[in-house]
């Protein structure tokens, strides 16, 4: 199996970004750590803040977010950073030559209770004579990223990561403490019979997405004439990595469950970095309305509609809103 260096040097990856990627990497290896140790590292349960966008911070955000903040910003390949548990974006070095938005813990729910939790991670390169105190570093189109990626701390610690040559998934090999390469450009299939979505907003969604999901629920009783399944992991990472895997519609939809907050999912460290990996295997990520790569940011912590995963299903999925 191929170590993670030589396989971004086969797909042409420059070294700044190899460099960058490793730095980031030797953060993951640390949190998985943690994670493992859980209550035995006393980083069970919640702290008594909330971050930004009033989510109670669990124990882990904070140190996976300690811990990849420290590591970036003391890296010098980095001019600022975002983080879901950061209230604005972090000026690192004047010559980094990337900025790099993240969610250091996604799935917090799922910390309590010994499930998926992941950190994703999105890379751009940094815009050219621009502060890194510049919030509008960030400003910038998911189609713009170098690097995209999650490491799901699971049963085994997987990367999945793309720098535009094709999703690859690794995992880490405790024994020697790397990533090794376990499968080069993962296909989502075109096709599929699973969809994942929180059922308990199904009054709250508009009615196109009302309207698809009763038919995936009718099976071959309705116009689909075939069964589905369902699944919901309520980590992203977990959900995404299903679909990367065996294929399947992942959507969190527009509701108006609270009419100030129509979008529960973060465009700059979960949808873009997750339609990268998506489009890269062969999948579409989009919102009822376009393209989720073509949106222009204007906030590190925007919130977006997010429809995506096998091809013809997504196609089938926006068909109800035309
Ligand atoms: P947190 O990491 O902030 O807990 O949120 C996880 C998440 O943003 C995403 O990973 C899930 O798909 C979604 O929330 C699940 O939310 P609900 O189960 O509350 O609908």
């Amino acid at each position: 199996m191929q170590r993670l260096a030589p396989a971004l040097r086969q797909d042409n990856v420059p070294l700044d970004l190899i460099s960058l990627i490793k730095t980031i990497l030797a953060a993951t290896k640390e949190i998985s750590f943690r994670v493992s140790q859980a209550h035995l590292g006393g980083l069970m349960g919640s702290t008594l803040d909330e971050n930004i966008q009033g989510e109670v911070q669990k124990k882990l955000d904070v140190v996976a977010n300690e811990l990849f903040k420290d590591i970036l910003l003391e890296s010098g390949f980095v001019r600022a950073i975002s983080s879901e548990e950061e209230d604005t974006s972090v000026a690192g070095d004047e010559k980094g030559k990337f900025v790099v938005s993240f969610d250091p813990l996604d799935g917090s729910s799922n910390i309590d209770i010994n499930s998926l939790i992941g950190t994703i991670f999105s890379i751009h390169e940094a815009i050219p004579g621009m502060d890194a105190e510049d919030p509008a570093q960030f400003q910038q189109q998911g189609n713009k990223q170098v690097c995209a990626g999650y490491v799901l701390y699971g049963p085994s610690t997987m990367l999945v990561m793309t720098t535009g040559s094709g999703t690859h998934f690794y995992v880490l090999d405790r024994t020697h403490g790397g990533y090794l390469l376990v499968e080069r450009n993962v296909q989502v299939p075109k096709d599929t019979q699973e969809f994942a979505i929180n059922m308990s907003n199904q009054r709250f969604w508009q009615q196109p997405m009302q309207n698809y999901i009763n038919d995936l629920i009718a099976g071959d009783t309705g116009p689909r004439g075939k069964n589905f399944n369902m699944r919901w992991i309520a980590a992203m990472v977990g959900d995404i990595h299903r679909v990367l895997t065996r294929g399947g519609l992942f959507t969190y939809p527009a509701d108006s469950k609270k009419p100030e907050q129509p979008y529960k999912l973060r465009l700059m460290y979960e949808a873009n970095p997750m339609s990268f990996l998506i489009e890269q295997a062969g999948g579409l990520a989009m919102t009822s309305t376009g393209r989720i790569m073509d949106i222009d940011p204007n906030d590190i912590h925007q919130r977006v509609e997010v429809i995506m995963g096998s091809a013809n299903e997504v196609e089938a999925c926006l068909s109800y809103y035309k």
